[in-house]
């Protein structure tokens, strides 16, 4: 039985069988496989008009997609890649096995790169592009835990000293280290991608490709062959990201984009699909998704047997393998070979009855073999109008022999006895004295050795080192602040949310002469939902292939218009998607030297929780740009209850160390916020990014009130906007967002009904807050004797009196994290629990975060100061509606 295909049905009569087979060898012969393929073509669509169920196979033989005929022969010198290659294995493998030696537990590994080396040589000695001219070259997405090979190639190309190599993993010592994976955060100058988390790099390639295509049909950046190539695991497929926008880069005809997956068939427990075959498995998928597949499985010594076999026997027993077989074949030597692939039938005995045993084991699969390879690549660079995807097959564990190869336990090995280091030393003729193995000494031909010369004049004809991340400062002009007037201004009393004012800041800021066009809005099908259709027809939507018809809405003044230099990336529903052309777009000042300016627009609540670890890595990768949650807190969506309703995004954007988090309540909050965050990013060149919280309840919009500190404290976190006018306030009132009216309406019942003067603060930012109370904090920790430091919240409230009541849509924790700075005045009203589907009355109600519950928790706080009666809070709640037995929101 074939795997992964439908199993063949009964031939029932099979002189005709053979009568068409052979008009089909007719039809090769002569007219040649394309004639072949009309004419089957031809046959699926006529059988299909009559009903005959014929879904065209899309799997092929499991054999080499590009025939040994075809093939050009290898450009390069051999000899000294095959060294060359040796030298960076041994160097990959010292690496790890001394850091373990050394640092017991340190980890790394080896048997990834082991399987992965040719496919990377290959790539750096042909293939990858460093710049073209004076433009950034290929953009190459390594596979994470392979660094290892990574960083060896640079060391051997004199980039990276031996004290690097010494301290892999060991990053925090005198020497400098070197980061466990692709950090760029980590190692600025040399990582581009960080790919470690599986899924999230081939996801990101694909993105990343379409916005190279998005840059040159906008005409901002020029046309070059430049390619994305991705390397990934076969493991990794099985992460949905990995698969889950394949058919975005056929559709966008992505021929920029090539993905190389290393099928050793392991992943870390054990098989891929022991029980099935992963590369036919994905050749039908990628095939299905549209994209030209090359099948890269038997090496060059295959061909031999494949051409001697005239009984067909041969492919058939590679068919009936199953992955956990070819795994064994590798595990356990050639007797095992002859006698269990070989030995199922005679014929095939006979096939290899003039080889040797170990010759058998050598028989190499296609990803080892640098001709196999190359070919591939030329394929694949010279593939036009889809995207193309190689399944290389390799072995796990490569050249480490009985230590490792194909054996279960080979990914997590990091460590290599004595006796195993000798055989590789012997193997990849490793010119150290044999002591040297006892302390894992890595080795370097000199500067000017052919093999060091070698690998340096390939990098120089191919434009430069990879993989390596250079920077070009950005400097653009960011208007000032009073450039932002329309939102400085306020609304004059018309009912406006702070997304409708957000659009408008958008909406202004597109018309910049010179950012205009660097602006990249993201919308994962959302764009009506936060009353952004008039940008549709303002800056169009992008589409490669321009508007092939006529939209329905055409009369219309704000019809939906595509068109090839179109600006928004209207993404349709997938906020991973979205999330992939934010990276491309906020990393494209590093990768392009062109700071694009991206703002993802999406429902706050399928932002970090859903798409998290990409937001990690957009962090890692040094992103800059906007992500904005709209549609937030989780009592001000009403009606959409649990699944929609956000009330903890802010506590989760809090993770990202780079990620500075607001939730504003006025448009000028906004309009300071974003003015500010361009400045730092794109200006000052800061690698942060920006998280803002906007909201769909309308509300008039008040104008910026004066004072310099305002400024100031919209982005430091919080600012005073109504101090009591009724004398010293005796309590403090925070509130955020939607929830600071609530707070200002509570101020003014706090005076009519209690005669109580307090003070209200829209906080904008708990997250900055606690970051600058926590670096005076650790400041005034290290540096005993000297006067301490304030932090900002400090300062603001050291001259007020009373408790602190902090009201917001998100979770109390979101306040509580100020506790330490307030001297036991804080109480945080939020809203934990999950959310419910009802309007905003009742759910502030139900979270007691409305301005009934605000003014109660404000009295009660003074009664815990004896300040205050607690029976007449009690006849407050009683008063309010509020049943203090009610259910508790956190835990119902
Ligand atoms: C999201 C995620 N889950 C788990 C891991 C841990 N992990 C690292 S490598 C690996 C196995 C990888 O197998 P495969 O993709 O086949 O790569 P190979 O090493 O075989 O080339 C796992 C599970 C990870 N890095 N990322
Ligand atoms: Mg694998």
């Amino acid at each position: 039985m074939l795997r992964n295909r439908v199993e063949k049905p009964e031939d029932l009569n099979p002189v005709e069988t053979q009568e068409w087979l052979e008009a089909l060898d007719h039809v090769i012969d002569e007219g040649g496989p394309d004639r072949a393929r009309y004419l089957l073509e031809r046959l699926v669509y006529r059988a299909a008009s009559f009903g005959v169920p014929t879904a065209l196979q899309t799997n092929s033989a499991y054999l080499n997609t590009i025939p040994v005929e075809d093939e050009v022969p290898f450009p390069g010198d051999r000899e000294i890649e095959r060294r060359l290659k040796s030298l960076v294995r041994w160097n990959a493998v010292a690496m790890v096995v001394r850091a373990n030696k050394y640092n017991d537990g340190i980890g790394g590994h080896i048997s990834t790169f082991a399987s992965s080396a040719t496919l990377v040589e290959v790539g750096m000695n042909h293939f990858f592009r460093g710049s073209y001219g004076d433009q950034p070259g290929d953009l190459v997405y390594f596979q994470g835990h392979a660094s290892p090979g990574m960083y060896a190639r640079a060391f051997l190309e004199y980039r990276l000293s031996e004290d690097h190599l010494k301290n892999f993993r060991q990053e925090l010592r005198d020497k400098p280290g070197l980061s466990s994976y692709p950090h760029p955060w980590l190692m600025p100058d040399f990582w581009q991608f960080p790919t470690v988390s599986m899924g999230i790099g081939p996801i990101n390639a694909i993105y990343q490709a379409r916005f190279m295509r998005y840059l040159e049909n906008r005409n901002i950046l020029p046309k070059t062959p430049r390619k994305v190539w991705a390397f990934c695991g076969d493991g990794e497929m099985d992460e949905p990201e990995s698969t889950g926008s394949l058919s975005i880069a056929a559709r966008e005809h992505l021929d920029n984009l090539i993905f190389v997956i290393n099928c050793n068939l392991q992943r870390l427990d054990g098989p891929v699909r022991g029980n099935g075959n992963i590369i036919q498995e994905l050749e039908s998928l990628y095939r299905g998704a549209g994209w030209n597949v090359i099948k890269l499985i038997w090496g060059s010594d295959w061909d031999r047997l494949l051409a001697k076999d005239k009984s067909g026997l041969l492919i058939r027993r590679m068919h009936e393998c199953v992955d956990g077989e070819f795994q064994n074949f590798k595990a356990r030597g050639g007797a095992y070979v002859r006698k269990e692939f070989f030995g199922k039938y005679p014929e095939l005995l006979k096939l290899v009855e003039d080889m040797t045993d170990d010759e058998l084991a050598r028989l190499k699969r296609g990803g080892h073999d640098p001709v196999k390879v190359y070919n591939a690549y030329k394929r694949a660079v010279e593939h036009t109008g889809q995207p193309t995807v190689i399944l290389a097959k390799t072995v796990k564990g490569y050249g480490m022999g009985e230590a490792g190869e194909g054996r279960n336990t080979t990914h997590q090995q990091k460590k290599m006895n004595e006796q195993e280091l000798m055989k590789l030393r012997q193997r990849f003729e490793i010119p150290i004295p044999e002591e040297a193995v006892t302390t894992v000494s890595f080795y370097r031909p000199p500067e000017d050795s052919p093999e060091v010369q070698y690998a340096k004049q390939r990098r120089k004809e191919l434009g430069g080192p990879l993989p390596a991340r250079r920077v070009q400062p950005v400097s653009l002009n960011i208007p000032a602040l009073e450039e932002f007037s329309e939102s400085l201004a306020g609304s004059q009393g018309r009912p406006v949310s702070t997304t409708m004012a957000f659009v408008a800041i958008l909406k202004n800021l597109l018309k910049d002469k010179e950012l205009g066009k660097l602006i990249v809005p993201i919308i994962p099908d959302e764009g009506r939902t936060f009353g952004m259709e008039s940008l549709f027809r303002q800056i169009a939507i992008y589409a490669s292939q321009g508007q092939l018809y006529k939209p329905v809405d055409s009369e219309q003044f704000l019809y939906y218009k595509e068109s090839r230099d179109g600006q928004i990336l209207e993404e349709g529903i997938t906020e991973a998607g979205s999330m992939g052309s934010f990276t491309a777009a906020g990393t494209a000042y590093a990768n392009y030297g062109v700071p694009t300016i991206p703002f993802y627009i999406f429902y706050s609540m399928f932002g970090f929780q859903r798409i998290g670890d990409m937001i990690w890595a957009f962090a890692d990768a040094r992103g800059r740009g906007f992500l904005m949650g709209a549609t937030a807190g989780r009592t001000t969506l009403n009606g959409k209850g649990l699944q929609h309703e956000d009330g903890h995004s802010h506590v989760l954007a809090s993770t990202v160390p780079n990620c500075l988090s607001y939730d504003p309540a006025y448009a000028y909050e906004i309009a300071v916020i974003i003015q500010d965050g361009m400045r730092r990013m794109y200006q000052n060149n800061e690698d942060i990014f920006y998280y803002l919280t906007i909201q769909n309840e309308n509300y008039a919009q008040p104008p910026m009130p004066q004072g310099d500190d305002v400024r100031e404290g919209i982005l430091k976190g919080l600012y005073r906007i109504s101090a009591s006018s009724q004398g010293p306030a005796r309590i403090q009132l925070w509130g955020s967002a939607s929830i600071l009216n609530e707070t200002l309406r509570a101020q003014t019942i706090l005076w009519d009904k209690f005669q109580i003067p307090s003070d209200v603060w829209s906080v904008t930012s708990y997250n900055e807050l606690r970051r600058d109370a926590l670096a005076c904090e650790r400041w005034n920790r290290l540096h005993p004797t000297e006067a301490p430091r304030k932090p900002f919240l400090q300062q603001q409230m050291e001259h007020t009196q009373g408790p602190i009541i902090a009201a917001s849509d998100y979770m109390k924790v979101l306040a509580d994290q100020l506790a330490p700075w307030c001297a036991g005045r804080l109480l945080a009203l939020g809203a934990d629990g999950f959310g419910r589907s009802d309007s905003r009355n009742y759910l502030r109600r139900f979270f007691e975060i409305d301005a009934e519950s605000i003014v109660c928790a404000a009295l009660t706080q003074l009664a815990r100061w004896n300040q205050f009666d607690p029976h007449r809070v009690a006849q407050a709640y009683h008063e309010f509606g509020i049943d203090p037995d009610k259910k508790d929101p956190a835990r119902s």
